[in-house]
């Protein structure tokens, strides 16, 4: 528990209809009493109740206002909560938030009231992520995902896989420990099953890092072909502004441009890159080598090429495994009879002719790589170098197994194994396996 008491405006900063001041710490209640005058004190309001009042310093009025008391624990923070909705004018606000200062409160860091909220118990860390993917989730998957991930679904699933572990290793440290106990040790075999069904939880965890990813970034789409075909015009087309410069002259984008676009749902990380030809210029050089860097990330490539022109040479893409659409771009003018038999899109950005096609393929590739999602429980990168860490020491215990090491050695994996897993959730792990080891274990007869 902390010892001192918080305050911070909770709105985003500018002028809106009403603003909210937060208070949370052991002196919150008291701060209230302090600063609120209205029929009944803070003091001896009822948890989650709201009353009208007035926030007063040196019996000077400074707004009128809506104040609710949260009491510990049933408050977001664990801790007394106090929430005052104020006038939303920037200076009034400012004056309520200086006046909780002056009679006791520290300004809160960003992010502390759930970070309180975390270390009260209140929520485990993969919550308190999905706290700030709520708040920055731009399309209604990464919103669900958030969602689900707040809800601790995730946090579920890891907590289970931690029971697991630490069940593994009190079984084997007891057998370690106290050998004169005739534990039975579930080494052998049994072991065995057990730690792969670990390995396999784990890596089923690990597999949703991508779909963890794109929830939270966005399809990455990289647009790419000869110059001059009219990359940077369909990324204009897509977004609905003209983002990116478009000229007749070959070689125009030379850095990589990335913007999101919301496509139904979908956020997709769309990106313009430096057309591909033989050049001697260094600039566009280096323009061609970010073109390919951005090819070896993406998820999903467009492959642009001009209609009326021949079929560029060294056509294919070596982009193994990405998925990719070729799409033929001025389909306004006659095509080139080289692409007579080709099945790809055609489209024109300057008539605007066949973009809503293209929106529905790309949709539809996306829809095959299953990449909006049936479960929407999906790891991000901290949670994916946690699990990665701890698959190692699951090999690792399971080589020792394997090699017939003492069992000390393979103990000393899997607890390496539990530490990493229980950094998901943020947890410390000691006082679990010696209450799980107590509580199969009579030590004290
Ligand atoms: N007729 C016709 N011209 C187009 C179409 N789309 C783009 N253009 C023209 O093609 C030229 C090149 O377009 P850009 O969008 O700059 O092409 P780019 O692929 O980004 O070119 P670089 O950045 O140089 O690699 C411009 O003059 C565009 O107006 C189209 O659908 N039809
Ligand atoms: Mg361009």
């Amino acid at each position: 528990m902390f010892n001192d008491t918080v305050a911070a405006i909770s709105t985003p900063p500018g002028e809106g209809a009403i603003a909210l001041v937060r208070l949370s710490g052991p002196e919150a209640v008291a701060i209230a009493d302090r600063i609120f005058r209205g029929k009944q004190k803070p003091s001896g309001m009822a948890s989650h109740f709201q009353q009208f009042g007035e926030v007063v310093e040196d019996d000077r009025v400074i707004d009128q206002v809506m104040l609710s008391v949260h009491r510990a624990p049933a408050s977001y923070t664990g801790e007394d909560v106090v929430e005052i909705s104020c006038h939303g004018g920037v200076l009034v606000t400012a004056r309520v938030w200086e006046i909780c200062l002056h009679a006791g409160a520290r300004t809160a860091r960003p992010g502390e009231f759930t970070e309180r909220a975390f270390l009260n118990g209140k929520l485990d860390l993969t919550q308190a992520e999905a706290v700030i993917d709520l708040i920055r989730a731009q399309t209604d998957l990464a919103l669900r995902s958030a969602t689900e991930q707040l809800e601790g679904r995730l946090g579920e699933r890891v907590s289970q896989l931690r029971e697991d572990l630490i069940a593994l290793v009190a079984n084997l440290e007891a057998y370690i420990d106290f050998p004169e106990e005739d534990i039975e040790p579930d080494v052998g075999e049994a072991f065995r099953v057990r730690l792969e069904k670990i390995r396999s939880q784990i890596n089923e965890l690990l597999a949703t890092a991508n779909q963890g990813r794109i929830f939270r970034e966005g399809v990455r789409v990289v647009i790419y072909g000869a110059t001059n075909a009219g990359k940077s015009s369909l990324l204009n087309r897509l977004l609905g502004f003209p983002r990116a410069i478009v000229s007749e002259i070959p070689g125009t984008t030379r850095d990589t441009i990335e913007e999101v676009v919301n496509l139904r749902g979908v956020a997709l990380r769309l990106t313009d890159t430096a057309g591909l030809r033989a050049s001697a210029d260094t600039i566009e050089q280096e323009g061609m080598a970010r073109t390919e860097r951005s090819l070896a990330n993406a998820d999903l490539l467009l492959h642009l090429a001009d209609a009326s022109a021949p079929r560029p040479e060294k056509f294919t893409a070596e982009n193994a495994g990405i998925p990719e659409l070729l799409v033929l771009n001025k389909s306004d003018l006659s095509e080139h009879p080289e692409w007579k038999s080709s099945d790809a899109l055609r489209v024109s950005c300057t008539a605007e002719d066949g973009l809503a096609g293209l929106e529905e393929a790309i949709l539809e590739k996306i829809g095959e790589q299953n990449w909006e999602g049936g479960s929407a429980v999906a790891i991000n990168a901290r949670h994916r170098d946690c699990l990665r860490r701890a698959l190692e020491s699951c090999d690792r215990a399971s080589a020792a197994l394997a090699e017939n090491l003492a069992p000390e050695f393979v103990a000393v994996d899997l607890r390496g194994a539990l530490h990493a897993v229980g950094e998901v959730i943020g947890h410390a792990d000691m006082e679990d396996i010696l209450d799980s080891l107590f509580a199969t274990f009579c030590i004290g007869k």
